[in-house]
């Protein structure tokens, strides 16, 4: 891992937006299981899964999601369900009220809350299939109030059962009853438009590959969907206080969920920069998946030495990392410095995985420096406002004219008059025209 000036290092980071080539052959899958409904799903499933399968096949049965319990330790189910627990409480605290608000005039006005009514949740396939993320999707829709969460995710490549027993029993856990084994750009497009199979939903969320990100964005606007995640990222500020193993350890840990994801250490310490360094390189052989880890600390991590702490809290607000760790002495002293960071982790018990797995916040998190404007995953997206005005006639009467002023400023004598019209019936006209 390098050690560089901080002054020295460009922050800034490749987005991916898929070659011309994969955007045409997602156009093409959406535009097919837009039209042909489930004969293009089972036909791309069986073209990209290698599954061949029937209509009536698609959704997991009830009998499989108990089979699922059977393939997994009981200790796995336990976990779940008390990390499932943390979340529920966590997002529980999230939720807002409808409102509205009396005013002497007899107006009222104020926001009605609703859950969106059905929700998809894409849960990939393969290595990438995280039962936690299952749960960080699932459980705010479900504490907005959602009434109908479904679940897509790939058969295993050849299979006709083949989804991971893990993924199952985390859907289950969570509530999740109605799963269909498809994966790819072509669910996507049957979750946003529906097939004979699948009805359509409002909102599609979770991760996948590029096609399916592809294919989140090329859906948009019929279906909302979540913000489209990056590699992981993982930004530690350590003065020498901290424990040079801890902080390595912590960078490794968001370092090997991808060779893209980034590490980055900002700190003071020359001395703590080289310990660090060190233990990166010892914790990094012995790790399983060393391979994909030294790829991205080879690519993006890197340890930025600053002058001062308060000049690393600048770096770390230009590059508003998804996670931060605050690995300094009295680190609650500068939570307020702090303007952007997906979600900040303070102190050395404060490991990054406790945020991932079990403490309860999302983990679901703004990644590429979107932290800036944008938040982990929460209740909020899961709900919908509307608006509400009832005004008396006494308030009409008196605001009236104002209205009626700024219609015509528009040259909008149609609002005017709708305004006006009853005004006439209480013998008030405004003939100010
Ligand atoms: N750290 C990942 C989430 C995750 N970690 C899932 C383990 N499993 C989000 O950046
Ligand atoms: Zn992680």
């Amino acid at each position: 891992m390098r050690i560089v000036s901080a002054q020295d290092y460009d922050l800034r980071r490749e987005v991916e937006y898929g070659s011309p080539e994969q955007n045409a052959a997602v156009k093409r899958i959406v535009a097919d299981v837009r039209s042909e409904g489930d004969r293009a799903l089972l036909r791309y499933t069986a073209q990209f899964d290698s599954t061949t399968l029937e209509s009536d096949e698609l959704r997991v049965t009830e009998e499989e999601l108990q089979a699922a319990y059977s393939q997994v330790e009981p200790s796995f189910v336990k976990a779940i369900a008390a990390a499932a627990a943390n979340i529920r409480a966590f997002h529980q605290k999230e939720k807002r009220n409808s409102w509205m608000d009396l005013q002497p005039d007899g107006t009222l006005l104020g926001q009605i809350i609703r859950p969106l009514k059905r929700v998809g949740v894409y849960v990939p396939g393969g290595k990438a299939a995280y039962p936690s993320s299952v749960l960080m999707n699932v459980i705010p829709a479900q504490v907005a109030g959602v009434p109908e969460i479904v679940m897509v995710t790939p058969p295993a490549t050849g299979g006709k059962a083949g989804i991971d027993p893990y993924i199952l029993v985390a859907a289950a856990e969570a509530g999740v009853r109605e799963i269909y084994r498809v994966g790819g750009a072509q669910a996507i497009a049957a979750l946003a438009y529906g097939t004979e199979s699948i009805v359509p939903v409002d909102k599609i969320c979770g991760p996948g590959n590029i096609y399916v990100a592809l294919a989140k964005r090329e859906v948009f606007g019929a279906v909302d969907i979540d913000s489209i995640a990056g590699p992981s990222e993982i930004a530690v500020l350590a003065d020498d206080s901290a424990d040079a193993a801890f902080v390595a350890a912590d960078l490794l840990s968001q370092a090997e969920h991808d060779e893209m994801a980034s590490a980055i250490l900002v700190t003071d310490s020359a001395a703590f920069a080289q310990a660090c360094q060190k233990e990166v390189q010892r914790q990094l052989a012995e790790l399983p998946r060393r391979a994909i880890a030294a790829a991205s600390i080879e690519r993006y991590g890197v340890i930025l030495l600053v002058d001062s702490l308060l000049e690393g809290i600048q770096v770390i607000n230009r590059l508003a990392p998804e996670h931060l760790e605050l690995m300094v002495h009295e680190p609650m002293s500068y939570l307020s410095l702090i303007e952007n960071a997906g979600a900040i982790f303070l102190g050395p018990y404060s490991s990054e995985p406790v945020g991932d797995y079990f403490a309860g916040p999302n983990h679901i998190i703004p990644t590429n420096g979107t932290a800036r404007f944008s938040s982990p995953v929460d209740v909020d997206d899961f709900i919908k406002k509307s608006s509400m005005i009832y005004y008396s006639k006494q308030a009409l009467l008196d605001n009236g004219e104002t209205i009626m002023e700024l219609a015509r400023r528009e040259g909008l004598e149609g609002h005017a008059r709708a305004i006006e019209i009853r005004l006439q019936r209480e013998g008030k006209a405004g003939n100010a025209h």
